[in-house]
């Protein structure tokens, strides 16, 4: 171990280890997309609809084609030449590139042109001409069900109405029994808003296409650059070993870079079309209008309980609003992502959800924001629902869930819905967080609150569990890819490794991680791993980072092809020591890898050596290849299930509306931890997430469609002073089918923490007796929430 400045140490494995790649992070020497600049590059930029829905009667571009230093305009009629005017999405349905007979959103994509700067391409854009008949929009998701709704997707044949898809899970019959006999019901709607993931870097792409190779090369900011490069090949009708997806350094994802943008296919027609490089960068507007949103789930839950507390059916219908396309990027039999798990940490007797999903005039998207394909809905349903029967019951949220939570010994457990949790000790973890937030003292604090009119103090608790690592690949893919990821590592002779895989780092510091798995199963120093990632030309397939899947999937082909370099050495090591493979034993001390002839410590090989023997003219024994290096393809098993308690403290002032958020606790088991500072900060960006999320961010339409919150003045992202310093605590449930026992964890605080925050704040107006508000939960709705109360005072 060697010690660094700040106090952590370089681990031989896992352990607090600074990310590698902060190197050239916090030097600004990163590359992002918008620094790849290559000899000839011309710009583009797009033309979007003003109107959310409205036919396209002409589109008048000769004005930007004759503008000085544009090489070329592109609209939906170019386009429809190429068959290239629509695409399909990542839930086979289509979207419109560029539009052609209708817009169906506020900045949908209509023209692109391409120039010599971007300053001459956006000024091009504003000369053409675009003649519209401006259309009745749909905004609301319940509206977009009526009968006499107008029709958005018009394009697909026999379409007479807005409704993509009705999904059901669970147990109707049972559940209905089981509601008519209960003691207690409660129900409550409820709607996740829509939301935006706005990381830092917006989208963009270069493309180049090389007329003379036929290759085409895209350098963009995906989460899953091998299922790009498919897709496009698919669509594009070029040979797939003739495109190249780079993905830089990414500035955030949060799974808005998962998808296929109309600008990418833009650029990469710009570069054919003009024999030069294109680049497309949007601006913060474009990011917030036309890229991935995240939730607007309409929700209705209802609890069936006994008078004591014992939940025993949980029913659940949803409106799911996916915009005008059906965009939402999910393991194809999954419509409504992982939202079956909406049982959440409770040992329920039996549980039914329906989802219907509907276009409405908004731009696509639905599954992005860190939510663990929907869990962030299924968490905070449940988790508000039981503070829903906490308030019918007049009971305490802490003991209603320690009452219901599944106990350790029913794992492996199976949902009612049919999903099986890998592991877990619930009570632990919700006990860990309640003695670190001092629950009875704050219980206390409160009462003596209440008896005042001052700021009211509100303790919110939540408990969740995900469902992360998509496969298997049997019951999971994406538009036919199978969901196992391959890796690859080499090692040098002088025993230093190159792993590469097809996972796809956004900040998430793969970079360092995959070393440190690396590390550990070879027993060399994390430094001599460099992690290759990002370019389909030189890693393996894989489906790419999102659902957290990239520790579970990524991180078990890593160590699994780790361990088969180190049975490769093994029997390198044999022939060395003269000794029968079986006869070796593997450690890793504070000097290294050994493989030694077992009870004699002192006769053994460390990996560096066996490395350079692997490589030299040592004599192997018969059926042994030289070198070490390896390759492997995962298919997991299973989903690994991390989960957390978490308990937020806020301040309420019942004059203002204002909350302040005095305290966080966060309870969090993902299995083994590679990196404890990693995973940390992950959890405080999602902590971030949900304060965000729960009190300030919202994406905002007018019954027109106009987009409210279309900038950084209207779209609030949370700061370190709506921030509290996070308490985190930790207990470790290992994957009991994971090879190193480690679960996802990318995502887990913004699934559990907004439902923590709401809860808080309602907890804090419950002597006011307002039992629900929506997020988010800014000064004026609280005020509202408080006038429109049964109990005002
Ligand atoms: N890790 C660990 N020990 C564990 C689990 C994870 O040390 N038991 C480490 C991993 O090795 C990895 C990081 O924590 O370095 C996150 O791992 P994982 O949970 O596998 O999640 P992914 O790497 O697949 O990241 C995806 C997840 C998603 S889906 C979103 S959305 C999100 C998130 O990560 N987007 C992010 N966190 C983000 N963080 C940053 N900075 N930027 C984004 O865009
Ligand atoms: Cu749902 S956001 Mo992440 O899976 O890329």
């Amino acid at each position: 171990m060697t010690q660094d400045t700040s106090g952590t140490t370089t681990p031989m494995g896992f352990g607090r280890m600074h990310r590698k790649e902060d190197a050239r992070f916090i030097r600004g020497r990163g590359t992002y997309v918008d620094d790849v600049r290559l000899p000839g590059m011309l710009h583009g930029a797009i033309l979007r609809s003003p109107h959310a829905h409205a036919r396209i009667l002409s589109v008048d571009a000769s004005a930007a084609e004759a503008y000085p230093g544009v090489r070329a305009v592109i609209t939906g009629a170019t386009l429809e030449t190429l068959n290239l005017a629509w695409m399909p999405t990542l839930s086979a349905d289509v979207q419109a590139v560029l539009a052609t007979d209708k817009v169906r959103f506020q900045g949908q994509e209509v023209a692109f042109v391409v120039a010599e700067d971007p300053y001459t391409a956006r000024d091009a854009v504003e000369l053409i001409d675009v003649g519209y008949e401006p259309l009745e929009p749909v905004v609301d998701a319940r509206r977009a069900l009526d009968a006499d709704a107008p029709v958005i997707r018009d394009d697909l044949e026999g379409r007479t109405g807005n409704h993509i898809f009705d999904w059901e899970a669970g147990d109707r019959a049972q559940t209905d029994a089981i509601f008519e006999r209960a003691e207690v019901t409660v129900a409550q709607d409820m709607l996740y808003p829509r939301v935006h993931p706005a990381p830092l870097e917006t989208c963009g792409a270069v493309a180049d296409f090389d007329k003379v190779t036929g290759k085409l090369t895209v350098w963009c900011p995906t989460q899953a650059p091998h299922a790009h490069r498919t897709l496009y090949a698919l669509v594009a009708g070029l040979p797939e070993h003739k495109i190249r997806v780079i993905s830089p350094d990414i500035g955030g994802g949060f799974g808005g870079k998962v998808g296929i943008y109309p600008g990418y296919v833009c650029a990469i027609v710009g570069s054919i079309v003009t024999g030069r490089p294109v680049k497309w960068m949007e601006d913060r507007s474009e990011n917030l209008m036309s890229t991935a949103f995240a939730r607007d789930y309409h929700m209705r839950g209802e609890i069936a309980a006994t008078r004591d507390g014992r939940i025993l059916a949980l029913r659940v219908k949803v409106v799911a609003d996916h915009g005008a396309f059906n965009g939402t990027a999910q393991p194809t039999k999954f419509p409504a992502g992982f939202f079956g798990v909406f049982t959440g940490s409770y040992d329920i007797e039996a549980a039914h959800c329906e989802v219907t999903g509907v276009y409405t005039n908004k731009a696509p998207g639905g599954v992005a924001y860190a939510c663990s394909f929907r869990i962030t809905e299924a968490v905070y349903l449940v988790e508000r629902m039981i503070d829903v029967l906490a308030c019918e019951l007049d009971a305490d949220p802490a003991e209603l869930r320690m009452r219901n939570l599944i106990r350790p010994e029913r794992f492996p457990y199976t949902s009612p819905t049919g999903w099986e949790y890998d592991s877990g000790d619930y009570p632990r973890a919700l006990r860990l967080a309640l003695d670190m937030a001092g629950y009875d003292k704050l219980r206390a604090e409160q009462a003596e609150r209440r008896r005042g009119d001052g700021p009211q103090l509100g303790i919110g608790i939540s408990f969740f569990t995900e469902a992360v690592g998509a496969g298997p690949r049997r019951h999971m893919d994406i538009l036919g890819l199978g969901m196992a990821d391959g890796a690859e590592l080499r090692v040098h002779p002088t025993g230093k490794a190159v792993l590469r895989v097809s996972c796809q780092s956004q900040g998430q510091g793969h970079e360092t991680t995959f070393a440190q798995i690396v590390a550990a199963e070879l027993g060399i120093p994390p430094d001599d791993v460099e992690v290759v990632h990002g370019d389909t030309d030189q890693t393996p397939f894989g489906l790419g980072t999102y659902g957290s899947r990239s520790t579970p999937v990524s991180g078990a082909a890593t160590a699994i092809v780790a361990r088969k370099v180190r049975e490769r050495a093994r029997l390198v090591a044999a022939a060395m020591l003269e000794a029968s493979p079986q006869d070796l034993e593997w450690s890793v001390s504070e000097t290294g890898g050994r493989w030694s002839v077992q009870g004699s410590a002192g006769h053994g090989r460390s990996i560096q050596e066996i490395a350079m023997a692997a490589h030299s003219n040592l004599e192997l024994p018969e059926g042994v290849e030289g070198h070490l290096d390896a390759v492997t393809v995962y298919n997991p098993p299973n989903l690994t299930y991390p989960f957390g308690a978490y308990v937020c403290v806020v301040e309420v002032d019942p004059r203002t509306g204002q909350v302040k958020v005095r305290r966080f606790v966060a309870v969090d088991d993902c299995g083994v931890r590679i990196n404890p500072m990693i995973v940390e900060g992950q959890i405080h960006g999602g902590l971030a997430d949900g304060v965000g999320m729960a009190l300030m961010q919202l994406m905002a339409f007018d019954e027109d469609g106009n987009h409210l919150g279309a900038s950084f003045m209207d779209y609030l992202l949370p700061t370190a002073l709506e921030c509290p310093s996070w308490e985190l605590g930790e207990t470790v449930t290992p994957s009991p089918h994971h090879p190193i026992g480690a679960k996802g964890v990318g995502e887990s605080a913004t699934v559990g923490s907004p439902a923590a925050v709401v809860n808080a704040v309602l907890d804090a107006l419950r002597p006011y007796g307002v039992r629900h508000a929506d997020m988010p939960l800014t000064p004026a709705n609280v005020w509202s929430a408080l006038r429109g109360s049964p109990l005002r005072t």
